[in-house]
């Protein structure tokens, strides 16, 4: 009898449970490249590009192997557009006795699978997704009897548990972590590995001609397409990023500079997300770096930290708590996203560089998305949903899952500290501290207020003390508290004045350059 079995789009792993007792003989993979997938949110081409030149590039694999494959490309003519609907389209062709499919990573698609038993009639089986290391009942029960659910001693659970940087019972090097050692901005003369797109082959040529003519207006860069999208190819990214980037990861985790959007990020997230590389390998490659002597403690516990701990954390928190979580907004922002987030059309220079590394990369490095784009959403206070959707659009690695926990509870505070202690909130100094971005902008980081004052200066000021009601009793924030106490009363009505005039109209004011290359 046969079974269809679904694999949807971020669900590219030959070791996925839907397909491992998947009958050659008679069983049918369904894939299909869906309008309502590549429309939900505006996409970045190079995000649409990639999922669908690795969607082909996998059913090609699974026929290669002699495995039956229905796919249905986005511009076949009897194509409906949406998995509930294609799925009905495919049970008159196959007649199957069951659907098989490993569990989506957004609540809005398992919501929808979750209706087809019904609709349609049929056995649907909802396999565990078990890419990922921690299985979400282990979460909840490590979660269950916790009050607060800080990442710090989770991370340190899935240390134990996976053994990854552990001597018996204790970590390596005598430390659960060392990011005291990872705070370090880029010095003059250090240059990054480059990192040179390859030339597509077909299948991804085809996929590109077809972005650029069914997505002419959607935001971002289609060109130079820089993503592996098999594998092999991810495999080779592996490679090369624990060669060339891992040993100085750690030290210029913070960095940003003009010019270097990459730094010696892993640019991996795409590939995990999309199911082609493993969390496991590719922690297992940094741990063998740092055991062989190529790599340093601080870059691989650094490393290895985001993905067995941040990673599976956010997943964690996300189907432990959706769909109410996305519904949270604990500062009560509501502004609206600034039009410039789409065109980096400010004078603000973090701004534009980082908006403008997004358009052309379909990237961002975690400091950039966290302490600039994110950075101002917090203290301007837009609406959770349209910074959500922003960041779900714009980045090639953005799934429901990942992005709404680091977006709504780690830069936006949305969930009222869940994720994170205390907002991460900064003011031009810190940007100033870790970038290069001051140096050529039209504001001033050491400037509080007056024509020339940089927008995070007096947009932190006014975020404290817009916010002080709801994070007046938290600790971390004491020495905030003191600080804003110092300033004024004079100068804190020019603060409040002058973030209410720039948010009334946010980068449509440049002051006069000062600078003459400006
Ligand atoms: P590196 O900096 O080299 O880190 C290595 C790996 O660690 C990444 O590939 C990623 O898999 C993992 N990782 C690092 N930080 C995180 C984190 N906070 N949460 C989860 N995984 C992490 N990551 C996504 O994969 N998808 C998203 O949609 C996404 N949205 C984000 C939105 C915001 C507002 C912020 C602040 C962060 C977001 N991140 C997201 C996390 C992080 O920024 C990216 O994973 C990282 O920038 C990807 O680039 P990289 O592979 O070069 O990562
Ligand atoms: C993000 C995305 C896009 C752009 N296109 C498709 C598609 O055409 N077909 C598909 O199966 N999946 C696509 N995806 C991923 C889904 O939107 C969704 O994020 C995941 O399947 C998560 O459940
Ligand atoms: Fe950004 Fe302010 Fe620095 Fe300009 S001065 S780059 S706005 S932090």
């Amino acid at each position: 009898m046969t079974r269809i079995v679904l694999v949807l789009g971020d669900q590219l792993s030959r070791g996925l449970s839907s397909l491992r007792d998947l009958d050659p003989a008679h069983d049918i993979v369904l894939m299909a490249e869906l309008a309502e997938e590549t429309t939900y949110v505006r996409h970045h081409k190079q995000k649409i590009a990639l999922i669908l030149s690795a969607m082909r590039h996998f059913a090609a694999g699974l026929r290669a192997e002699g495995i039956r494959v229905d796919y249905i490309a986005l511009d076949d003519p009897a194509n409906t557009g949406s998995f509930t609907k294609e799925v009905a389209r495919a049970i008159p062709r196959h007649r199957p006795e069951r659907i098989i499919v490993t569990e989506p990573g957004e609540w809005r698609v398992l919501q929808m699978i979750e209706g087809w038993e019904a609709q349609f009639g049929l056995p649907v089986e909802i396999r565990e997704d078990d890419r990922f290391l921690c299985s979400l009942a282990e979460f909840r029960q490590w979660a269950a009897p916790r009050k607060t659910l800080r990442m710090e001693y989770f991370y340190r659970d899935m240390r134990r548990r996976t053994g990854f940087l552990m001597q018996g019972d204790d970590p390596v090097g005598g430390q659960w972590n060392f990011d005291s050692q990872n705070r370090k901005a880029l010095p003059t003369g250090l240059r990054p590995p480059p990192r040179r797109p390859k030339p597509p082959d077909a299948i991804t040529q085809a996929v590109l001609d077809l972005v650029a003519r069914r997505f002419p207006d959607t935001f971002g860069d289609l060109l130079p397409f820089r993503w592996a999208v098999t594998r092999h190819g991810a495999l080779e990214a592996l490679d090369r990023f624990v060669a060339l980037s891992l040993p100085l990861f750690g030290e210029y985790q913070d960095a940003m500079a003009e010019g270097e959007p990459f730094l010696f990020h892993a640019l991996l997230s795409p590939y995990l997300n999309i199911g082609l590389l493993t969390a496991h390998e590719v922690c297992r490659a940094a741990e063998r770096a740092y055991h062989m002597g190529d790599a340093p403690l601080n870059a691989v516990e650094g490393f290895i930290r985001q993905i067995i701990g941040w990673r599976e954390y956010v997943r964690g928190i996300y189907w432990m708590k959706m769909p109410d979580y996305a519904r949270t907004n604990a500062l009560h922002a509501d502004r609206p996203l600034p039009w410039f987030y789409w065109t980096g059309d400010t004078a603000m220079r973090c701004m534009a560089q980082t908006i403008t590394d997004t358009r052309r990369n379909a990237y961002a490095h975690h400091i950039q998305r966290l302490m600039v784009t994110g950075n101002f959403a917090l203290l301007a206070g837009i609406r959770p949903a349209e910074v959500e959707e922003w960041y779900l659009a714009v980045y090639a690695d953005a799934f429901d899952w990942v992005e709404l926990p680091n977006t709504h509870g780690m830069v936006l505070w949305a969930d009222g500290g869940m994720l994170a202690s205390k907002p991460y909130a900064a003011s031009g100094a810190y940007i100033d501290r870790m970038s290069d971005y001051c140096r050529r902008c039209a504001y001033d980081p050491r400037i509080r207020t007056g024509p020339r004052a940089c927008p995070f200066n007096f947009l932190y000021w006014d975020f404290l003390m817009r916010n002080r009601p709801q994070l007046a009793g938290n600790p971390r924030l004491a020495l905030s508290w003191r600080n804003l106490d110092r300033i004024s009363p004079q100068e804190q009505t020019r603060i409040r004045d002058q973030a209410r005039a720039f948010l009334d109209a946010p980068g449509t004011t440049a002051p006069a350059p000062e600078h003459p290359d400006l």
